[in-house]
Order: structure tokens, then sequence, then C-alpha cells
């Protein structure tokens, strides 16, 4: 069973194949659907511009299915993700539109005498900033168009339906739990289903605004962890409508510069990771996503960073079950005073961070939440939106930690209001002096100077972890006087990182950048990124490992030996 799941509603899945036209030029505010001439087919889930046919193409692909609903019956239809921005019709009609690429949406559909409906999706792949602002040419990672993740029908029972349901740990040794439940204001006789055997019914509930919390014990347990990632199942049913959760018992908070999860320190090891393959773009298959975590496990990490956007659920669950920490953080990339100073960029962001919020509180492999990677954070123009986006995520997510990847160091304006403090520095790699031919010696005086700076601040009761750091490495190319680019390069420059991180107790982790080469941009801003891809994999886009693989693996794994395994 998938998370969510609604048992009382009639669902069926809407992956597949779809018919399929591609116009480049076409206009996306001509909602003039009725004469596209469908001339070929794709599947869903797919990324359209990683396929032969349309590789590297900027336009609108036309997606057309159809789907029975019992005539008389509400539906909804659940887009996974679609990127970069889309309408969507049924039978002709306009019913919803979606400006944020990895985040989740649903169109409700009204009741017809008609059982079989015509779905439509416009998906356009063109950047235009006035049009959508989460994504922008000189990011550092290719965006992609299509129906990206997965697409599933739903009839509506008549009722009010059970929305959204949130479990908290309210203290992971007693199994207090609270239950956060979104339904139709008003009053309502509610049964809740733990681990499909324990019941407990709560009469006349009132939900005052459509909201409503509840508290429940479980009493069979243990807290979920990286070594026990035990899991439990939620049923809150309402007569009409339930909906089914998946979650973990678990706490995690800071103490003295440590990330403390079930009262134990923990230091998270691992990588930056984006979902991306040359074939399949961001819409991976699940053998890919699996063998991707196969090989994090390998490697001997217990953490992945979620770069730069929510992240696929299957991915989520997967780390749920596999023990992974996550840092799940929204979409953006060196945001600047200019998005900052734009209303719609900022309400853009809010949206889909509460989307995340929503969409992902159940999974207790996030312990992390964060936003606006690399955003120009040392200057005042940032503070409101910063304020802003640190407001939502204190008020919607209290029980996770909250940070942001952060460039600008020492200078950054804002970190008093986080947990914990996320630094990328590439010291080593943008040398500091590039007269300076091999400047691995760089990269620990740089992470101690940052530590001081953080000392000297106050900021050191706050875990310290580095977010980003890397060196490019091609594939395959060896070279006996270790330049920049090579393999053995990017092994020593690893193997100084790694062997600081384990060595200082102070680091609360690391997210090296990056599991495996990304397509990147193309065109002039790529002149830093040979072949257009972000070389800076310990694996390469095809997953094959580099020199540095096994010197991470080696000690990853001697630590987490020496720790008796991970908590
Ligand atoms: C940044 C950014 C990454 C990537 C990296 C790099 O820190 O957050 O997305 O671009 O730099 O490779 O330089």
């Amino acid at each position: 069973m998938n998370f969510p799941a609604w048992t009382k509603r009639a669902t069926s899945s809407l992956n597949g194949v779809w018919q399929f036209k591609f116009i480049e030029s076409r206009d996306f505010d001509d909602d003039d659907i009725a004469g596209i001439e469908y001339d070929d087919l794709i599947s869903v889930p797919c990324a359209f511009d990683a396929t032969p046919a349309y590789n590297g193409k900027r336009g609108i692909g036309f997606y057309r299915t159809t789907f029975t609903v019992d005539s008389g019956k509400a539906a909804r239809v659940l887009f996974g993700a679609v990127g970069m921005y889309c309408k969507v019709f049924v039978d002709g009609a306009k019913v919803g539109e979606q400006y944020a690429a990895y985040t989740p949406f649903q169109c409700d559909l009204p009741p017809a005498v008609k059982s079989e409906r015509e779905l439509v999706v416009m998906v356009c792949n063109r950047f235009d900033y006035e049009r959508y602002k989460l994504h922008e040419n000189y990011f550092d990672f290719y965006a992609y168009g299509g129906i990206f993740r997965d697409v599933e029908l739903q009839q509506l029972p008549a009722g009010p339906l059970i929305e959204w349901v949130g479990v908290d740990t309210l203290d992971y040794k007693t199994g207090a739990l609270q239950v956060k439940i979104k339904s139709a204001p008003g009053r309502q006789t509610l049964e809740l289903t733990l681990d499909g055997g324990d019941r407990e019914v709560f009469p006349d509930c009132k939900f005052k605004d459509g909201w409503l919390t509840l508290e429940l014990r479980l009493r069979n347990f243990i807290p979920w962890s990286p070594k026990h990632p035990e899991l439990h199942i939620l049923t809150v049913a309402n007569g009409t409508d339930a909906m089914t959760v998946r979650f973990g018992v678990r706490q995690v908070w800071t103490e003295k510069g440590r990330i403390i999860l079930n009262g134990k320190a923990v230091k998270l090891l691992g990588y930056c990771r984006h979902e991306s393959h040359p074939q399949f773009g961001p819409a991976l298959p699940l053998t890919q996503i699996i063998s991707d975590l196969q090989m994090l496990r390998d490697l001997g990490c217990n953490f992945v960073r979620g770069s730069h956007y929510q992240q696929d659920p299957r991915f989520l669950s997967l780390c749920d079950e596999l023990g992974f920490l996550v840092f799940e953080e929204t979409l953006s990339w060196q945001a600047k005073v200019k998005n900052f100073a734009d209303p719609e960029f900022v309400a853009a962001q809010l949206y889909q961070a509460k989307a995340m919020i929503y969409s992902s509180y159940n999974n207790p492999c996030i312990i992390l939440r964060g936003f606006l990677n690399e955003g120009q954070s040392d200057v005042e123009e940032a503070r409101e939106c910063y304020m802003a986006l640190i407001k939502l995520f204190r008020e919607l997510d209290p029980h996770r930690l909250l940070t942001y990847a952060s460039c600008r160091e020492l200078k950054d304006l804002f970190l008093e209001h986080i947990d914990v403090i996320a630094f990328n520095s590439y010291p080593g790699w943008y040398p500091h002096n590039p007269d300076d031919e091999r400047p691995l010696g760089e990269i620990v005086p740089h992470i101690h100077y940052l530590m001081k700076g953080l000392k000297e601040r106050g900021l050191d009761d706050k875990p310290y972890i580095i977010s980003e750091i890397g060196a490019g490495a091609i594939y395959g190319w060896r070279d006996p006087v270790c330049s920049h680019w090579s393999e053995e390069y990017q092994q020593e420059y690893l193997r100084i990182v790694c062997q600081e991180v384990v060595d200082n107790d102070d680091i609360a982790g690391v997210a090296l950048w990056q599991f495996c080469d990304i397509r990147t941009y193309r065109g002039g801003y790529a002149l830093g990124r040979p072949r257009c891809f972000n070389d800076k994999g310990t694996v390469d886009e095809f997953r094959r490992p580099k020199l540095s693989y096994n010197t991470v693996k080696e000690i990853f794994r001697k630590y987490n030996q020496q720790q008796g395994s991970i908590l």
C-alpha cells in the first residue's frame, strides 16, 4: 500500500501511455485545446525532454488520456509533480493550473452525467520569469518538462472527506502522539485505528475551521531510528471517508551543538542528491531510486539532502523503511534581491513550502526542513522573505529542525532564527588562492575558520553541518599530477573532508556535494561545467563509481563501526 491511502475512495492509477503532442512555439495563454492533433504517445510519468524525440526541446507538451467516473459522482485527480508549469483541462474545461514543478496538487471534478471523461494537461517547459518564478535558466541543474510523478484518480464519497492527517510524537518514550486532522467544519464521530488493531472512537468531535487535534498513545513500539526504522499506521475514519497514514515514533532536537534523535547524538554522514538521470531526467524509475539508496547505504551514509526541491514520495517512503535521515527543502537556487522584492516570488516560495510540509509531514526520515538554497542571505532586502518562510515552517512543522543551506557563511544575517547552521562551502575547489596548484590545504583551515566565527557570534550552541562541499571529477579522467577535474583530485579532496568530519566532534554532519553527476545548464553558463554536467558526483550520471567512492566508504564505515553502528 502507498501512503497516504484513502481506503473508501475508488482509486485508480492514471499512469501509463497517454497521447502526446509537442508544439514549440505555442502561446501558453492559448487555452483552445480542442484542435490539438495528437501525433505521438508518451509514458506518464516521464520527462518528455529527456526522451530521444524531444531531447532538449522547450515548448508545450499536450498530454491526453481518458478515464471513467461513475455518473453523478465527484472525482479528484492527484498529480505528484508536473514541471515546469501546467494547466489541466477535463472535458475541455480548465480545472486547475500549477506553477511549482516539484509540488503535488489536485484538481476536483464536479459530478457529470457522462462517465467517460477526457483529461488534457498542457505542460510548458519554457523559462518565463513573469509567469513562473521558481526556476530560472542559470540554476545549476537542468529544468525538465513533463508529468514527472504519479497521477491518480479518486472517486469521492458523498459526505465530509478526511482531507489530511498528521501525526506528531509528543514523547518517544511513552508513545504519546498528537493527531491533527483536516476535514469539513462541523461535528463528526471519528474512529482511529492504530496498526490495524487498537481502535478508539471519538464521538461528536468539533472541527474548528475544518481542523481538529486529538491525542493518542501507541503501546507496543520501538522508536524510529536508522538502526530500527520501525513504522506504524493510523487510520482515521468518519463513516463516509477514511485516510491511512504511516508514521514513526521519534523526536529530534538540538543540544549544545549536537543533533539529538530520541535522546542520542547523531552525526549526519551523507550526500546531497538530485533526482536526475540522463535517460529519465527527474522522473526516476523505482529501480533507480532503490539502487541509489543501496549505493548510499554501501557508502556508509545515514543521511541524504534532497537537493534542491521537494522529494519524490517513493524516495521518502524508502528512506523511512531503510532508516535514512533526510534534509528536505523547497525549490530555489541562489535567489537574489530581484526575487525577494517580487511579491509573487515570495508567494510562490510560501505556497510550495506549505505543500511540502503537508505532503511529507508523516515521513519520520525527514528531520531537517530547508528552503532558499544559497539565497542572498547577507542583505537586508532578503529579511522579509526569509522571516516569512521561517514563520511558516515554525507554525506548520514545529516538530522538525529548521535550516537553510547558506553560501554567505559568516556574513549570513538570519542564522539566529534557525536550529541548525548549514553552510555550502567549496574551499580547495573554488580556490581562495588560484596561484596554488593544489589547494587541498585550504579545506580544513576554512572549516575551522567558519566554526571559530560561529563561536564568536555566539552560535556554537547550534549544530553546524556542512550542507555542501565537493570537487568535480570527470569519470575516467585519471591524472598523475592530480589536477582539478581528475578522479584523483576529488578522491584526495573527499578524503580530507570526510576525515575532518568524522574526527571533529563539533561538526554535526556533512552532505557531500554530490551523490551523482547531473545534467545542468546549456549555453554560456556551462563554461565551468564540462560536458554541461555538474561533475562533482562520487558516481557519474550512470552511477559508475569514481575513485572517491571507496575512500568515502572506508571513512564513513569505519566511523560507523567505532560508534557501534548508527543509533
Ligand atoms: C552550489 C549549489 C549547488 C551547485 C554547487 C556547485 O553550492 O547549491 O547546486 O551548484 O554550488 O557545484 O558549485
